[in-house]
């Protein structure tokens, strides 16, 4: 089978080695000249275990190219970026457009081709369909299209494409069947096969599922610092029930799935979407919240940021709440930002950051944060004070007082 990939990003590039290394003739294609160069001489530039080998051989063996045009195949998969649009909520479809029709001229009668983008609910009927429908093609009879979001996390991305189940939405159910052929080539994970819209919908739904619970889980924080209970403990104790899994509060939700999916859903339903929308806006809310108790924590001096990641052990800074925070501080305090994951000639080491502050601010998970030269600190700091928004510092010397979202309420 010969597949050609449209996008050779996070998930394109992964998908393409997977289909090489499962004897399938791939093409990669990239709008940038200098990827796929590289990718050409077996370089790839994303940050992913196990792909670099995988694409090494693949080039080698000549069943991967990367080409800056597409070339004729049996299956198109499309795995382009899909932004958020600000001022309608809903998702930027251009880069998917674009993709479908620079495919047109390749497409062959008996093709089937994937959109594996995240999408908005009915994107692929209403704006997919009709650009090959205009280019002559009759879905489901001489042309198969399917929308297959991927669902892999970042660090695990080769073992959740294989493993992972898979959801398999046709436009018609022969599309199905045929894209599922396309995905039994290297899935173990079970194929599922059911309709388009179901498939945007879910994959929306799985991202604003985790949303809702991490917004309930910020509206406690807020509730107890309020009337004063240790939320933290309030999440153990009731996670101990076996049917309930509260998620944890934080300086807010970032990155590029979480902080954007829920309102694909919110676009399509406004009026309907009311728990969805306030999910959002509560840890859109994070931030600020973050930035006034840092003020009654301390009314000026210097504040060390730890971490602008939006996710633990990584240099991920899509849509991080840390900037916000940062931007809501500066106004007021001098600020030193440290980030071992993050290569920033603005940032400092953690010595350097803490040297003569007056507040720690832990704002992101990453291991390094989790058991601190307490030594250092205690000397650079000359009352030491850490603020945890991640809850991951368990035990401080008794010298250093500790704020998390567990005793926030005693700045009341
Ligand atoms: N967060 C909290 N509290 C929690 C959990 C997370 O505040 O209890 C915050 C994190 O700090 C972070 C944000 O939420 O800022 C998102 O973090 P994440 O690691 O949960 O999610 P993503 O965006 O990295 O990955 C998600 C995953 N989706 C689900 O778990 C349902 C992943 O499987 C998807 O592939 C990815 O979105 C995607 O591509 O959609």
């Amino acid at each position: 089978m010969k597949i050609c990939i449209m996008g050779q990003g996070y998930i394109g590039l992964p998908t393409a080695a997977l289909f090489a290394r499962n004897h399938c003739e791939v093409v990669g294609v990239d709008v940038n000249e200098q990827i796929v160069e590289n990718l050409n001489k077996g370089i790839i530039h994303i940050e992913e275990p196990g792909i670099s080998d995988i694409i090494k051989k693949a080039v080698d063996l000549k069943v991967y190219t990367a080409s800056l045009t597409p070339q004729k195949a049996d299956a198109f998969i499309i795995t382009v970026p899909t932004p958020y649009v600000v001022e309608n909520y809903s998702c930027d479809l251009s880069y998917v457009v674009s993709a479908c029709q620079s495919i047109i001229p390749y497409l062959e009668k008996g093709n089937t081709v994937i959109i594996e983008s995240t999408i908005a609910p009915m994107s692929t009927d209403e704006t997919v369909k009709p650009i090959f429908e205009d280019a002559g093609f009759t879905i489901g009879e001489d042309l198969y299209l399917a929308h297959c979001p991927e669902r892999v996390l970042p660090g695990k991305i080769i073992e959740e494409l294989i493993h992972n189940d898979r959801i398999i939405g046709g436009v018609t159910p022969e599309c199905a069947k045929k894209a599922s052929e396309v995905y039994g080539q290297f899935v173990e994970g079970n194929l599922m096969l059911t309709e388009a819209k179901t498939a945007e919908l879910s994959k929306c739904m799985e991202n604003t599922f985790r949303d809702v619970n991490i917004a309930l889980a910020n509206e406690l924080a807020k509730i107890c610092a309020e009337i004063g209970v240790n939320a933290l403990d309030v999440i153990e104790m009731a996670n101990k029930h076996p049917r309930v899994n509260l998620h944890s509060p934080g300086p807010g939700v970032g990155g590029h799935c979480l902080a954007i999916d829920p309102y694909f859903i919110y676009a399509k339903a406004p009026e309907t979407a009311k728990i969805i929308k306030l999910a959002r806006d509560t840890n859109n809310s994070m931030p600020e919240f973050v930035v006034d108790n840092v003020k009654k924590i301390i009314s000026s001096g210097k504040i060390a940021v730890l971490g602008v990641s939006y996710k633990g052990n990584t240099g991920d800074d899509r849509e991080s709440p840390a900037y916000e925070i940062i931007a809501g501080l500066k106004k007021d305090y001098d600020i030193a930002i440290h980030d071992p994951h993050i290569d920033n000639p603005d940032f400092v080491s953690l010595d350097e950051a803490t040297k003569d502050a007056d507040l720690i601010l832990i704002l992101c998970d990453h291991n390094e944060f989790k058991d601190m030269d307490y030594d250092m600190i205690v000397k650079n700091m000359p009352k030491p004070v850490i603020f945890d928004t991640k809850n991951i510092i368990k035990e401080v010397p008794g010298e250093i007082k500790l704020f998390n979202y567990g005793n926030l309420y005693e700045l009341n």
